[in-house]
This record gives C-alpha cells, sequence and structure tokens, in this order.
C-alpha cells in the first residue's frame, strides 16, 4: 500500500481507496467514481468521486450499500463442494481448498474431454459484468471448448443490438453522444448538446445502461435538449417529454417504418449523407411505403398525428441521437427494431456527428473473441448453432443459448457434460421456462458455479462453488460498452480481502495456467490487464491507468471519412460494401429478409385471438428498478426496503374491473406458466397491459429443492416459452407476452 498515492491514502484511521465500479455487485460499465473507507479490513463507507468526469460524485443507492453487500453474513467466503447425488441439498456442502478446488475441474476436464470431446464443456456468463474477456478465455483458451453463451431465451440482451449495428452499420456500438469522451464534457469546443433525443424502450436513469450515465440525460436536457420516448409507460422521461409515444408492446418495427416513410416522403433526409454512404435507399423506401402512418397506428395504438410529427421533429432536429434500449432485443421482430433505428440515424446524418450518435470502431479486439484463436479448427467447427444460426454466431463469439437445452436434452449433435456458471443465476432471471433449465443442467456430469452467494441456480445444480472477489476486493478495468465503444476507460483497485474469494480473472488465470499453460503467458493479473488495455487501444499500462484513475481516448467523430471506422483504414464503414446498410446483403444468405419489416408477437391478441380470450393483457416484463440488479441484492436490507415484493403494475381501471385492490397478491398466468406478484396500481401503464419484475427471489426462504430460495413462486419467466425466438435466433417474448391477472390468497407461502 503505498501511502499517499494518487489512488490510495490515508485519512485518519481509514484507508481509502479510489475506484470505479463495475462488478459485483453487478452493475454495468459506467465506470461510477467511488472513494471507499477500509478501517481494520473492513468497508465501512463509500463516497462519490467527484474528480470522475462522468458520474461527478453522483452514485446510486446500489453503489451506497457496498459495504451492506460485501460483509454480508450469507456471503460463500471459501471453495466449497457436494456429491452430484446431493443436488439441491443445502446442507451438503463441504468447505475445500483452492488447490482441491482446481485439481478437481483439471481432472474432470480432462476425463470429459478424454471421453466426449472438449465440445462437451460448455461456460455460461450472465449479464455485461467484467467478465466478457474472463469467460470466453476460460472457454476457449483454458478448456478448449467452441461453446459459451449468454442464457436468455433470443440471446435478448444487447448482443442482437450489437450484431445488427454490425451488420448494418459496421460498428462497435452506436450511443447517444453525451460528451463522456471529453474531460471537460458539455463544454468542449468540438462537442454540440443534441436537440433531441429519442429514448427508445429504454429507462436510462434507472438502468444506466452498458456505458451510459442515465442522468446524463438530464444534464443534457438542462442543456436544450428535447425527448421523444417511445414506451408502454409513462416513465419519469416520458411525462417530460415533447413526444410520447405509447406504444402496444411489441410493434416497434411497424412504429419505426412508418417513421421511416414519413422522413423519406416529406424528403426530410440527409441526401448528401444517403447518396455518399448509404446502400438500398430506394428498395428500403418501397418497403417503407407498405407502412404509412395510418397502417402503423392501427398496428401500434399510437395515434396518426402523433407518429407524423415525432417523425418531423427527430429529421427537424440537428442533431438528433437514439438511445435504444432492452425492449429492441426482447422481442422476436427485434432485428428489424434495430435495423430500423440504424437506418433512422444514418437517414437523418446523425452518425458519428457532435452530440449525434457516437460509433464504435472496429479496430479493436473485441472481448468475447479473446482466446479464440487457440481453437483447433476441427473444434471451432463444432461451436453449435455454427451453421443453424448464422445471425447469431457470425458476429458473435457465443452459441445460440435456447438450443444448448435442447443439445442437453437430445446429446445431439454430440453430448453435453459439464457446465461452468459464471456471474449468472439461470434459474432466477435470464432464462425462459427456468423449470426445463433446471432438469437439464441436473443431467450433466459436472457443474461449476463462481458466485459470491449462494443462490437458486447454485443450490439446485452446483457440484463445486467459487467463491468470487467484489468490486471492492480486487483490481480490474472499466470499458464502456465491453470495449465496443470505449468512451470511459477506469481502474478498479483492490481496497480489502474477504476470506479466500478470488477474482474472476485470477480463477480464469489459474484454471488456464494448469488446463493450458502455453495461452495463460501472464504471471498476474496485472499482467492480463497490461494485455487488455492494449486490446482496448488504450497505450498505457495498469499501473499508469489506476495512478490516473480514469482516461479517456482521444475521440475521432467522422471516422467513415478518415478511415478510422475500418479495420484495413479504408473510408466508409466495416460491411460488407464499405456503405450503411439499410438492405443486409448477409440478410439473404441466412434465409432473412435483407429490409426491416413489421410481424406481429407470436402471442397477441392479433397474432392469437383465440389464446387472447382467455389471456386478454399484454404482458411485458423486467424495467429495471433502483434498487435491484437482476436477481442480486434481495438479501441486502436497505435495498430490499425499497422492494420487498415482487410488483407488477397494473392500470386502476383494469384493476378495478378484476376486484384487485393496491398491495393485492395477484396470479399472473398464462398458457406455459404462472408466478405470484404484488399488484402495483398505477396509470403508468396502458389499461391492457401490465409489467411485472423481473428476477425475484427470496433469500429467506428454504435453499433446498423443491423451494430453492422459493424461485418459481414470484418468476415471471414460468411464463415465457423455451424457444420462441426470432428468424436468426434472437429476440424472445420477455417484453411482448399474454397474460391474465386475478386476486390470490396471499403471498407465497
Ligand atoms: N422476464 C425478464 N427476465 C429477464 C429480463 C427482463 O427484462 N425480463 N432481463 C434479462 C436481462 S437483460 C439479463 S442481462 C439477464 C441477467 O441475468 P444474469 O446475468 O444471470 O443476472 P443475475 O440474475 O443478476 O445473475 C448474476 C449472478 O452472478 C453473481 N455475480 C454478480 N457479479 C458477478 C461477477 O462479477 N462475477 C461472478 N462470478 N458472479 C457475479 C450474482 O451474485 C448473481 O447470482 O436477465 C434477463 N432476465
Ligand atoms: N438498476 C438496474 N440497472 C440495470 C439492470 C438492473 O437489473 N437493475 N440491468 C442491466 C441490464 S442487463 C440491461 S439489459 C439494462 C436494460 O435497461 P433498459 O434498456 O433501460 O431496459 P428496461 O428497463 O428493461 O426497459 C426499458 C423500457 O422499455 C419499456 N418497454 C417495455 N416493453 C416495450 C416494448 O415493447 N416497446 C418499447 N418501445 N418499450 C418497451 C419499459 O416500459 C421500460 O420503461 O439495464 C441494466 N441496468
Ligand atoms: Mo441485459
Amino acid at each position: 500500500m503505498s501511502e499517499g498515492s494518487a489512488w490510495q491514502w490515508q485519512e485518519g484511521d481509514y484507508t481509502v481507496t479510489r475506484t470505479c465500479g463495475w462488478s459485483p455487485p453487478g452493475q454495468h460499465p459506467v465506470g461510477w467514481g467511488l472513494d471507499l473507507y477500509v478501517k481494520d479490513n473492513k468497508l465501512v463507507r463509500v463516497e462519490g468521486e467527484e474528480a470522475q468526469p462522468v458520474t461527478q460524485g453522483r452514485l446510486g443507492i446500489q453503489q451506497l450499500e457496498l459495504p451492506a453487500y460485501v460483509h454480508h453474513a450469507d456471503r460463500i467466503i471459501y471453495p466449497m463442494r457436494r456429491d452430484p447425488k446431493d443436488r439441491g441439498r443445502a446442507d451438503k456442502w463441504e468447505r475445500i481448498t483452492w488447490d482441491e478446488a482446481f485439481d478437481m475441474i483439471v481432472e474432470k476436464t480432462r476425463a470429459i474431454q478424454a471421453e466426449f470431446g472438449n465440445e462437451a464443456i460448455f461456460t455460461i456468463l450472465g449479464t455485461g459484468r467484467d467478465l466478457w474477456h474472463t469467460v470466453p478465455m476460460l472457454t476457449f483458451a483454458a478448456f478448449r471448448s467452441p461453446n459459451f453463451f449468454y442464457p436468455q431465451s433470443g440471446w435478448s440482451c444487447y448482443g442482437p443490438r450489437a450484431a445488427i449495428c454490425a451488420f448494418s452499420l459496421g460498428a462497435g456500438y452506436p450511443e447517444i453522444d453525451f460528451a463522456a469522451q471529453f474531460p471537460d464534457r458539455y463544454d468542449n469546443p468540438k462537442y454540440t448538446v443534441p436537440e433531441c433525443i429519442l429514448v427508445y424502450g429504454k429507462a436510462p436513469l434507472e438502468s444506466n445502461p452498458d456505458g451510459l450515465f442515465g442522468h446524463s440525460i438530464i444534464d443534457m436536457m438542462k442543456r436544450g435538449s428535447k425527448l421523444i420516448v417511445v414506451d408502454p409507460r409513462a416513465t419519469w422521461l416520458a411525462t417530460r417529454a415533447e413526444h410520447f409515444l405509447q406504444v402496444r408492446p411489441g410493434t416497434d418495427a411497424a412504429l419505426l417504418l412508418a417513421m421511416i416513410n414519413v422522413i423519406i416522403e416529406e424528403g426530410l433526409y440527409d441526401q448528401e449523407f444517403v447518396e455518399k454512404w448509404c446502400y438500398g435507399f430506394s428498395e428500403l423506401r418501397e418497403r417503407a411505403r407498405e407502412y404509412p402512418p395510418s397502417r402503423a397506428a392501427e398496428i401500434t395504438w399510437v395515434p396518426e398525428h402523433q407518429i407524423i410529427a415525432a417523425a418531423r421533429f427527430f429529421a427537424a432536429s440537428k442533431p438528433a441521437t437514439v438511445s435504444w434500449g432492452l425492449a429492441v432485443d426482447q422481442n422476436p421482430n427485434g432485428v428489424q427494431v434495430a435495423h430500423s433505428l440504424c437506418i433512422l440515424g444514418a437517414l437523418t446524418g446523425n452518425l458519428d456527428i457532435p452530440g449525434g450518435i457516437v460509433l464504435g470502431d472496429m479496430r479493436g479486439k473485441p472481448g468475447p473473441w479473446w482466446g479464440f484463436e487457440q481453437l483447433p479448427e476441427e473444434i471451432a467447427e463444432k461451436r453449435l448453432g455454427l451453421h443453424e444460426w448464422p445471425g447469431v454466431t457470425t458476429i458473435l463469439s457465443t452459441t445460440q443459448p435456447d438450443m444448448v437445452l435442447d443439445v442437453i436434452n437430445t446429446g445431439k449433435p454430440y453430448p453435453l457434460k459439464m457446465s461452468f456458471t459464471m456471474g449468472s443465476n439461470p434459474l432466477a432471471c435470464p432464462s425462459a421456462a427456468p423449470q426445463q433449465w433446471e432438469e437439464g443442467f441436473k443431467k450433466l456430469d459436472f457443474n461449476v458455479v463462481c458466485d459470491l452467494f449462494q443462490t437458486p441456480s447454485s443450490e439446485a445444480y452446483c457440484d463445486l462453488f467459487l467463491p468470487v472477489a467484489s468490486y471492492a476486493e480486487k483490481d480490474g478495468i472499466v470499458a464502456t460498452h465491453y470495449g465496443l465503444l470505449v468512451l470511459f476507460i477506469g481502474a478498479i483497485n483492490k481496497a480489502l480481502q474477504v476470506g479466500e474469494c478470488k477474482s474472476d480473472d485470477e480463477i480464469m488465470l489459474e484454471l488456464g495456467k494448469r488446463l493450458n499453460p502455453e495461452a495463460f503467458p501472464w504471471d498476474s493479473v496485472e499482467e492480463l490487464l497490461d494485455w487488455e488495455l492494449e486490446g482496448y487501444l488504450v497505450p498505457m499500462t495498469f499501473k499508469e491507468l489506476r495512478q490516473a484513475g480514469w482516461t479517456v481516448p482521444n475521440y475521432e467523430y467522422r471516422k467513415y471519412e478518415t478511415g478510422s471506422q475500418t479495420p484495413t483504414g479504408d473510408p466508409g464503414f466495416a460491411t460488407t460494401n464499405g456503405r450503411v446498410q439499410f438492405h443486409i446483403d448477409v440478410f439473404e444468405m441466412f434465409g432473412e429478409d435483407p429490409l426491416p419489416y413489421y410481424k406481429e408477437p407470436p402471442y397477441s391478441p392479433v397474432s392469437t385471438p383465440e389464446l387472447s380470450k382467455e389471456y386478454p393483457l399484454i404482458l411485458t416484463t423486467g424495467a429495471r428498478t433502483w434498487s435491484y440488479f437482476h436477481s442480486e441484492q434481495r438479501q441486502i436490507p436497505r435495498l430490499r426496503e425499497i422492494n420487498p415484493d415482487p410488483l407488477v403494475e397494473i392500470h386502476p381501471e383494469t384493476a378495478a374491473k378484476l376486484g384487485i385492490i393496491d398491495g393485492d397478491w395477484v396470479w399472473i398466468e398464462n398458457m406455459f406458466g404462472k408466478c405470484r406478484q404484488k399488484a402495483r396500481l398505477t396509470p403508468i401503464t396502458m389499461p391492457d397491459v401490465v409489467m411485472a419484475q423481473h428476477g425475484f427471489w427470496y433469500p429467506e426462504k428454504d435453499a433446498s429443492s423443491p423451494s430453492l430460495f422459493g424461485v418459481y413462486e414470484s418468476n415471471i419467466n414460468n411464463l415465457i416459452p423455451h424457444f420462441v425466438v426470432g428468424k436468426l435466433g434472437f429476440g424472445a417474448t420477455y417484453k411482448c407476452q399474454i397474460c391474465k391477472v386475478y386476486k390470490a390468497d396471499g403471498a407465497p407461502a
């Protein structure tokens, strides 16, 4: 500990460590600037670090509760083992040493590899915590298996947006320009405040997703930005928007195609940009003609005049920008929604201009592909979904998730035998039809879980539990958009040690050295982080970064003009023909329509009118809450107090018809399953739409099977079917289902 260093110093009895938050506990890579106060190896207090240029000392309640999380009595702080015959028995865990744990993994890995091949091992990671290089390295370079995935049906988060953006824009990730890349932020002379921000199916104040500090939208509103919000719920931002389009869930592609129609037919597009940089304009115009605003109004329930006014407003604003969210992905028609949003940005000439849509370039080394070169070609060829789901597997290094469950069940094209879960709680949170997944995991010979707490998933299927360090207990790097669009890079600095916990990177490195030492030349996490910084094209070592605290890259606008957008250095976009593709050529090869189109949700009053008689309400799920990150933090008292029960939002008129009052426990049910949540009456949702929270389990309940902390009692994913996804394998029905709601006898037992 270097007294008085820039990142760690003494203040009275406290050692203060300056750091940038990422995970665990989960949050996305905003890089919250924090000062951690530690006394006698106890984290006592967290302060916002005002010098961090993006968050400027502002924190959320989850960051403030870090001490309660780090020192929680339920944390698992030693490796633990359990006989596979005792899966589901919480009383059967036995403490072991790290050496025993690593030896066990090596032994099982070798045995499975010898009998069934490397591909019989697969790894799972959850949402974008700082594992997007760790798990691929572990999979490809340590286990030398081609199979890793993120276990949400239809890969319904971020991946679809990133992939479609790569296909149509040849870019990393498009984000609103909130001046994160300038140390002096909005005052930088290169920057322009957007005139219009289109907030699309996103709740950024609560979610701060993927590198966007949500509160910056309010900073920009204070500087004059006006909003268009498209959401079925009248969110806080929607009520302050110039245009609020209250859309029927799952119908977004029709709405956007109508906006594109208005912009083209009224000649409001940027002709010069389109002629010079875009491809497929005339086909797009023809397609958009199929969606006049009158037709879109019928489909989406948004009045025609509002669609026209919003389209005109967006096109007239310069710069205008788009902040698109999870509702784009959690929809089997989501590829077309994503494509339409990329088109909207390009058509109006807002790509990579100050205050417009900033773009990640394609020159770095994206974390998800790290270690991939270690796979022998004949093994890489065996990646599940490589041929069946090329839309997923061409741009992303993972498998198609739903397919994995089918392969476990059928053993075809080859048997799967071992899983390694890092940073996911599949049964409580991401997986559709979670009980089917539980059965699937239980068929495997050996399951490893790396987590901080026992979860419903680990109790259900884990045989070897590896205890993980929180971000207060490790060194690491925060890079916005996982390196796909680096606007800010921060150092995570270790402030204390809890039990024998290790960081995910330490676990990966130690296992890698044992399983395939040639591919793991780094002797410390610090060396690994130096290599990671190189991958992000940051000319700094980790030591230098931590001394500086953070760095912002030398961001360049209009990279397509200079050649910085493409790996080859050629001007243009990194697509098959160097242009923004309104017509995505490769989709034809994948059997998909190359132009965006609207398709009704698989279950809706229009597509399944018979079912809708029984299940008359439209169900959307998972709008983010202040207090929780997915299935985490239910055991943190102050966070639980804010949102003690799982809530389903119901419009008061609908509730009155159903005889439901605020605070009643209700059943939410459809043809796939049911669960119990507490009614929250609110006019923010539409009368025909209910919104149910996701990820709820009860750490205070029985950990053993069949309760598994009551994981199925309030689990909204009981109602989401397995493998009902879009044509390219992306998008499921998490935000566009149908259901009925009726009063329950009371709370779950
Ligand atoms: N119905 C419905 N379901 C949804 C959603 C929805 O909107 N509606 N949202 C979906 C989305 S977008 C996502 S991304 C998924 C998320 O799904 P998951 O990523 O699986 O998220 P969690 O359930 O929080 O599981 C994370 C687990 O990893 C542990 N953990 C946290 N950080 C770390 C870390 O850094 N390392 C390790 N080793 N462990 C860690 C936590 O303790 C927790 O048990 O959920 C999806 N589920
Ligand atoms: N506090 C907190 N922050 C988080 C997370 C968390 O669990 N908790 N999870 C993280 C993760 S992994 C993700 S992916 C992000 C997601 O964060 P966001 O992208 O902000 O997504 P959501 O909050 O799920 O939903 C955003 C909005 O979409 C609306 N919506 C629902 N259905 C539809 C629809 O069909 N069409 C349209 N246009 N809108 C719809 C909802 O009403 C909601 O207001 O948040 C991240 N940040
Ligand atoms: Mo997500």
